[in-house]
């Protein structure tokens, strides 16, 4: 195969051995965010279409997850870096009951690598643990990510928490994931969330966002 239909590849088929050299050989040809965005990101949705039609078992939809994580470790050191730092703070976690994180892990790569302070708390976070990260931090917006369909109804949950805490004018919520759509955050979740609450379709949305929250 060729080089690129090969990195797409690899990550269907969670084959790990030269995939260094791969990804080596082609830096030579795009930058490495072209690579994880049309590539590495190409070979994953293919995996979620395999396996949610039954033609691709869990085992090996987790060996993908891992070949294109150690293909974005990878390549991260390679990313354009801005150089001004502090611009703010995200506190971003995968929400409670969900391990997804290959995609919260690239809005923590895209939003760190353009000037902000990230801190990500990892997967299965219960909002109490998020807000008290956020104190901590002293955080200008938290950013939810959840890929299951229950996900979307546990951000939900977390922002009437927010609410009810009292803390809603504290903390811009950004929010992303496969299961969420751009209609169900900007009505359903923004009528109900009593702050600012924005949907984010992928990790540059979430940069976009973040800028328009600190301007
Ligand atoms: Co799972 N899984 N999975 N899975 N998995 C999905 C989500 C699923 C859609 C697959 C399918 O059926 N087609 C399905 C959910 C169905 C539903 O809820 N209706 C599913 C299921 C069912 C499950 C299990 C329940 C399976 C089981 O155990 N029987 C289980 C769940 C366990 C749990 O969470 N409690 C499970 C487990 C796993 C693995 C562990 C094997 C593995 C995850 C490994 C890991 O993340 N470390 C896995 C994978 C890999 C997937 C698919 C195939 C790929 C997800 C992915 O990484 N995509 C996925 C299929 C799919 O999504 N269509 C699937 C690439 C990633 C870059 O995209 O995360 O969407 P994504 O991020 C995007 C945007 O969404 C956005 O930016 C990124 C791009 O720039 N974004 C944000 C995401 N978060 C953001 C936050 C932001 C801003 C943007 O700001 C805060």
């Amino acid at each position: 195969l060729p080089l690129f239909e090969r990195l797409e590849r690899r990550i269907v088929d969670g084959e790990r051995n030269g995939l260094e050299a791969d990804l080596d050989a082609a830096m030579e040809h795009k930058p490495p965010l072209e690579i994880i965005n049309e590539n590495l990101l190409a070979g994953m949705k293919v995996v979620g279409e395999l396996f949610g039609s039954g033609q691709m078992q869990l085992p090996f939809v987790l060996q993908s997850a891992e070949v294109m994580k150690a293909a974005v470790a990878y390549l991260e050191p390679h990313l354009e870096k801005e150089s001004a730092a502090g611009k703010g703070t995200l506190v971003l976690a995968t929400v409670k009951g969900d391990v997804h994180d290959i995609g919260k892990n690239l809005v923590d790569i895209i939003v760190s690598n353009n000037g902000y302070n990230v801190v990500n708390l990892g997967i299965k976070q219960p909002i109490g643990a998020i807000l008290d990260s956020a104190e901590q931090h002293g955080a200008d917006a938290i950013g939810m990510s959840g890929l299951l369909v229950k996900s979307t109804v546990v951000m939900k949950e977390n922002l009437e928490e927010m609410n009810s805490r009292g803390v809603a004018d504290r903390y811009p919520v950004l929010l992303g994931g496969a299961a969420l759509t751009r209609s169900y955050v900007e009505n359903d979740l923004d009528e109900l969330y009593r702050g600012e609450v924005r949907y984010a379709r992928d990790a540059f949305e979430g940069l976009r966002l973040m800028d328009s929250i600190m301007a």
